[in-house]
């Protein structure tokens, strides 16, 4: 297999509903598409769904367009390989830039997917015909717009919630939420806001009698030893998300029992064969796992309802519709969700067609480049 031909799509869709998380907010998403075509004429298609600025991670969307242009564009085009994890080795002497590499990587399993007719689901050795979806919400002005937002999202038929956590917007919600909903699967999500400090535990042991499912990345990433202090004191499990970008990392998290659960982001490990091999390791070492989402237009969306499919994947993931998010998605027909569960297509690649005309209506710049002919 060799792909001839890329082009890349600088998009920008606005949200349905703003979304608050403890650095920032934001009312519309910039992501990168991007289209792969083989010397046959087929496509495939992925996503780079960095945030736009370096508060999650230390991406954007101009570095990701950058290293996307200038290393992994050229390291893919015209390189012949018969796996997708053989076109991952093309681009791994680039260090970082995890979420460039996982929109080229998703590309190129839509694509070798689709040459061999299979869905994506089972090309990853999925096992799931259906998965469970749950609705992360942001940090919103008011306890009662939150209770509203919740409200909202339960009726939707979603079982799971997590809800975004500051310094500052923590016990409250949570207690009010779970007093409002005793019996909902509810988590939360810090994005790395907590200080090592004991006013922070003696936050994380107050949430600790609320039966959460779990508390994501209350510390900063680089910190294990903090995230390994709190689950030694807690019962409640901690999750990380933002602490682990590779596998080495992920080793590092189960030698120091500094998380029970794992947040597998496809875009976080930097493609669907690193993500894949996180869950194979969580998987022997006895740690549930979950997938996280980016808001994802469709195409990311779509690859993360595959990886979703994988058996170690036990909790809910962030695969909700993408209607929570979109009022018109970059794929036909949309991710949808009924009753908090998603089907995992069974046609070819991801299983959505993109929708190209929407699409180019949306870019504020495309690049278009081939291999040259030898
Ligand atoms: O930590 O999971 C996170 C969105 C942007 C940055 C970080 C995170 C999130 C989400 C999105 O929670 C969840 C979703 O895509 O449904
Ligand atoms: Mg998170």
């Amino acid at each position: 297999m060799r792909i001839d031909r890329l082009r890349l799509f600088d998009v920008t869709l606005p949200l349905v509903h703003s979304f608050e998380t403890s650095s920032h907010r934001k009312t519309g998403l910039n992501h990168i598409l991007v289209e792969a075509t083989d010397a046959d004429g087929r496509v495939g298609w992925g996503e780079i769904a960095t945030p736009s600025d370096p508060y999650y991670g230390s991406e954007t969307t101009q570095t990701a367009w950058s290293i996307a242009e200038r290393y992994l564009a050229p390291a893919v085009l015209g390189t012949t390989w018969e796996t997708p994890e053989d076109v991952e080795a093309a681009w791994r002497r680039v260090r970082g830039h995890e979420f460039a590499k996982a929109g080229f990587s998703i590309a190129c399993w839509d694509l070798h997917a689709r040459s061999t007719g299979r869905s994506l689901s089972s090309d990853l050795g999925g096992t799931r015909t259906a998965v469970e979806a749950g609705v992360s919400l942001g940090i919103e002005p008011t306890v009662d717009e939150l209770l509203a937002q919740v409200g909202r999202q339960v009726d939707a038929g979603y079982g799971r919630v997590k809800l975004k956590i500051a310094p500052g917007w923590d016990v409250e919600p949570v207690r009010a939420v779970r007093a409002a909903y005793p019996d909902l699967d509810l988590h939360v999500d810090a994005n790395g806001a907590y200080q090592d400090t004991e006013a922070s535990t003696a936050v994380m042991l107050a949430l600790d009698a609320y039966r959460l499912t779990m508390i994501e990345q209350p510390f900063a990433p680089r910190d294990f030893v903090a995230h390994a202090r709190l689950q030694a004191a807690i019962d409640t499990p901690v999750c990380l998300d933002e602490s682990v970008v590779d596998l080495g990392d992920l080793r590092t998290m189960l030698a120091l029992d500094a998380g029970r659960v794992l947040n597998i982001k496809v875009s976080r490990m930097g493609g669907l064969a690193s993500a894949r091999r996180a869950h194979d390791i969580a998987r022997d070492a006895g740690v549930p796992v979950w997938c996280g989402g980016m808001h994802e237009f469709g195409v990311g969306r779509a690859a993360n309802v595959a990886i979703s499919s994988l058996p170690n994947f036990t909790l809910p993931s962030d695969v909700s519709g993408s209607d929570k998010y979109y009022a018109r998605d970059v794929i036909v027909p949309p991710v949808v969700a009924t009753a908090g569960i998603v089907q995992v297509p069974a046609t070819a690649g991801i299983g959505h067609d993109v929708d190209v005309e929407w699409v180019f209506q949306n870019a504020a710049r495309t690049l278009d480049t081939s291999a040259v002919a030898d």
